[in-house]
């Protein structure tokens, strides 16, 4: 059979608010233009993101009333601690209530003033976390990584020579190396297991720990299993347990590939480090047997890590997200390409070329597609990054739109409507104005920042 099908079926259903284009006009100024301003009732389709707005299963909900909330020792965290491991054989596992607590916690302990820490492209709460720290963070992908057009299979791999170079030319200032997986900063492209085991190599020959951020570890291993050389036959379980054999430790947001609404961890080989980041945890987030989390968030995330790794699910999945981005290829929409596994990131900048980045092609597209459908995407471009420390504005390295799509969500008709969204959005294109910045907080601007449209003169 050719048509990938949903591998479940729908038991409870959310009810999704119809809108007119005349009300998401007034809604969309009345937020200032600012799609993190809108209510999400108000949304017919959000993409915003793909963390934390998984559907859990019906075997999610029930170890949900399994939850046991003792406050040490609870059974939950041992269900929890042993999914884990199943996958991820580190020594010490550390429950935190999402992915950037795990991140504070393990740069408050590694990392000190002064200190390095490269990555392929860190994510944004991990390089501010590291820079919290007085650390600088370093992205050092693969060339192809940085150019949408390029094919190659694992975008996200680490530049080795790059990072040997780094590491040689900075000893002693390096507690660690971070590779995401999939690099979500660089359009959730994989990075391949011969690529980690040239990072484990480099680590070994500086004698530098290895971390992977792995929010999304099963996306990837997917990818290794279809695009590696030598992977096809093996289960996806041992790819993930391979690929995390070559690390020391890892952080995880379970927002994303544990499938449920909240919760992360942080896991590592290191007795010391563990020890301090125990004593923090505690500080911070609570016992060590529950973190930040409830047990039935534990429960919830054991369940979540065994359907992750199903290959149906996997599958469809990757499919899903490919079918998106090859419909809007199709259309001349330009994507960054291949399609990586949670998210279609659309260029902004090719496709409004009458825009000039600092009129903000991404806020103009996804403006567009909350107006014409009720799309709720995510600009990552010059909103995002344009603002430099010293107050200066200068155009980011690209102006993309993120269209993630949430796990077991939504269903090939709503895509196919997105699909048709961007097909009117096509036929309006040259005539799309841009944006000017009216309000801005000294940070993280995209956020909350007010925008209204350039008219003629403006
Ligand atoms: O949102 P958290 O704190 O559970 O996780 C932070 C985080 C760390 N690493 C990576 C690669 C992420 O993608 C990530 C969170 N991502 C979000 C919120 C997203 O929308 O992509």
């Amino acid at each position: 059979m050719k048509t990938i099908i949903e591998p479940f079926r729908i038991k409870v259903v959310e009810p999704i608010r119809m809108t007119t284009r005349a009300e998401r006009e007034r809604l969309i100024r009345e937020a200032r233009y600012n799609l993190f301003g809108l209510h999400a009732d108000d949304v017919l389709i959000d993409l915003l993101t793909d963390s934390g707005t998984s559907a859990m299963s019906a075997r999610q909900w029930a170890g949900i009333m399994q939850g046991d909330e003792s406050y040490a020792g609870s059974p939950s965290y041992h269900r929890f601690e042993a999914a884990v491991r199943a996958l991820m054989p580190f020594r010490h596992i550390i429950p935190t209530h999402q992915g950037r607590a795990a991140e504070r916690i393990l740069f408050s302990v590694a990392v000190k003033p002064g200190d390095r820490v490269p990555g392929n492209t860190h994510f944004d709460t991990t390089r501010a976390n590291i820079e919290a720290s007085g650390a600088e963070a370093v992205d050092l992908v693969i060339p192809e990584g940085l150019d949408p057009e390029s094919r190659h299979p694992f975008k996200g791999n680490m530049d080795l020579d790059r990072l040997e170079a780094f590491l040689a030319e900075h000893p002693g200032r390096v507690p660690l190396v971070m590779i995401t997986v999939t690099n979500n900063s660089g359009g959730g492209q994989p990075v391949s297991m011969a690529n980690l085991r040239g990072v484990r190599a480099v680590c070994d020959r500086h004698g530098v720990p290895l971390f992977i951020d792995a929010c999304r570890f099963a996306e990837n291993a997917y990818f290794i299993k279809l695009r590696e050389e030598g992977y096809a036959d093996h289960s996806v379980r041992a790819i993930v347990r391979e690929m995390f054999s070559l690390a020391d430790g890892m952080t995880m947001s379970a927002k994303k590939d544990a499938l449920v609404n909240i919760g992360g961890w942080l896991a590592m080989n290191d007795d010391a480090w563990a020890e301090q980041a125990n004593t923090l945890l505690i500080l911070t987030e609570g016992f060590p047997t529950y973190g930040g989390l409830a047990g039935r968030d534990l429960e919830a995330i054991a369940i979540g890590l065994e359907e992750v790794v199903d290959e149906d699910y996997l599958q469809y999945r990757i499919a899903s997200t490919r079918y998106l981005g090859e419909a809007l290829s199709r259309l001349g929409v330009p994507i960054v390409q291949p399609v990586g596994g949670h998210a279609v990131y659309v260029d902004a900048r090719r496709m409004l070329p009458h825009l000039s980045p600092l009129q903000y092609p991404g806020q103009a597209l996804a403006v567009a597609l909350y107006e014409v459908g009720g799309i709720r995407s995510c600009e990552i471009g010059t909103v995002m990054f344009g603002r430099r420390p010293d107050g200066s504005e200068q155009p980011a390295p690209m102006d993309l739109v993120r269209l993630a799509i949430p796990r077991r969500v939504y269903t090939q008709s709503h895509i196919d409507y997105v699909i048709e969204c961007f097909e009117e959005v096509q036929r309006e294109k040259e005539r799309l104005p841009g944006y000017r910045i009216t309000w801005e907080p000294p940070r993280l601007r995209h956020f909350t920042a007010h925008f209204a449209p350039l008219t003629a003169g403006s």
